[in-house]
């Protein structure tokens, strides 16, 4: 085990400035009602709970630009000061658990996983690669690109974004749930090759060998802190049906657990992120299975349903 203690700090990251669709900002706070703290004290931790209210509000109004990311400076803003918070909270040898929030949060999280320990490997849960460069990406919405900035792969970097750095290899990175890739995602999995599971090596092989698999590549021999980095689009829409970005043919339930299950097995687990809940999507029930799904995701990856 990295972190030797019970403690666990559970960041709030109510954030919707990475993409166009207001309602992830309401997340977190649903996400705390449905009864985290008290899932994990049940397991035995001692919890903690940062709110940061300020993400909410974008500063200043930036104007929209067709060829250019939009709310570079905001998104930068607020990822710096998840970069910090992190790097503070796993400097007190304390469990992180990072609620969003839209998945841009991701190099922030990163970033701050990375200066504490800078060897953790990086399981990216997703229907998406989320490894567009500003320059690449065809939406020019920023959580489409957090790994490209943690990966040194934009270039230029713009200049909100100077802070970032290389913190990640490309060996200590996999991903599953991968069905809606862009063309320079493509190419750079490809180029670089990165431990990249789709939704048809799900298939082919089953999600225990496809963990197993992704798991060996990032982190042989348990040596490596895992951060495990959950965006619940990963999931089927018929699962996670209050998501930005709902692609069929994603996770069970199950194989989402399933993959919180292994990555508890390992003891390895310094960091979780659950991102890209969108509440004001769907209907209530849709809200409420997708909030609960969350809920599932924290308390299973902290241990929940092992012996
Ligand atoms: C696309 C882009 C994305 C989530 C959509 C989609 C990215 N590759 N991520 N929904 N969660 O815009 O770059
Ligand atoms: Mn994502
Ligand atoms: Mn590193
Ligand atoms: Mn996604």
């Amino acid at each position: 085990k990295f972190v030797q203690t019970n403690q666990v700090s559970i960041i709030n990251l109510p954030f919707s400035g990475g993409q166009p669709k207001k309602g992830t900002e309401d997340a977190p706070e649903l996400i705390e009602q449905a009864g985290v703290q008290n899932d994990l004290e049940n397991l035995g931790y001692s919890v903690r709970y940062i709110q940061n209210p300020s993400f909410k509000t974008p500063p200043q109004i930036e104007g929209p630009s067709k060829d250019t990311i939009k709310n570079p400076q905001y998104v930068s803003d607020v990822c710096r000061q998840v970069r910090d918070t992190v790097k503070s909270e796993l400097s007190q040898e304390r469990l992180v658990v990072n609620v969003g929030g839209d998945h841009s949060l991701g190099m922030g999280t990163i970033e701050g996983v990375q200066s504490v320990y800078d060897d953790a490997s990086v399981l990216w849960i997703d229907a998406h690669a989320d490894i567009n460069t500003p320059e690449s990406s065809p939406s020019k919405n920023l959580h489409g690109c957090p790994l490209a900035f943690s990966l040194g792969y934009a270039d230029p970097v713009p200049p909100e974004f100077a802070w970032t750095k290389r913190v990640i290899d490309e060996k200590r990175l996999a991903f599953i749930g991968l069905r809606d890739l862009d063309p320079q995602e493509r190419a750079f999995l490809r180029e670089h090759n990165i431990a990249a599971f789709t939704m048809h090596h799900v298939d082919k092989y089953g999600i225990s060998k496809v963990v197993e698999m992704a798991l060996e590549h990032i982190n042989p021999g348990n040596r490596h802190p895992v951060h495990l980095s959950f965006d619940v689009d990963s999931c089927d829409p018929a699962v996670a049906p209050s998501t930005g970005t709902r692609v069929p043919g994603g996770l069970t339930f199950r194989e989402a657990m399933y993959i919180c299950e292994a990555t508890a097995e390992t003891s390895t687990l310094v960091a979780i992120d659950v991102m890209e809940v969108n509440p004001r999507l769907g209907n209530e029930e849709d809200t409420k299975a997708t909030v609960n799904l969350a809920r599932s995701i924290i308390r299973t990856s902290l241990g929940q349903t092992l012996l």
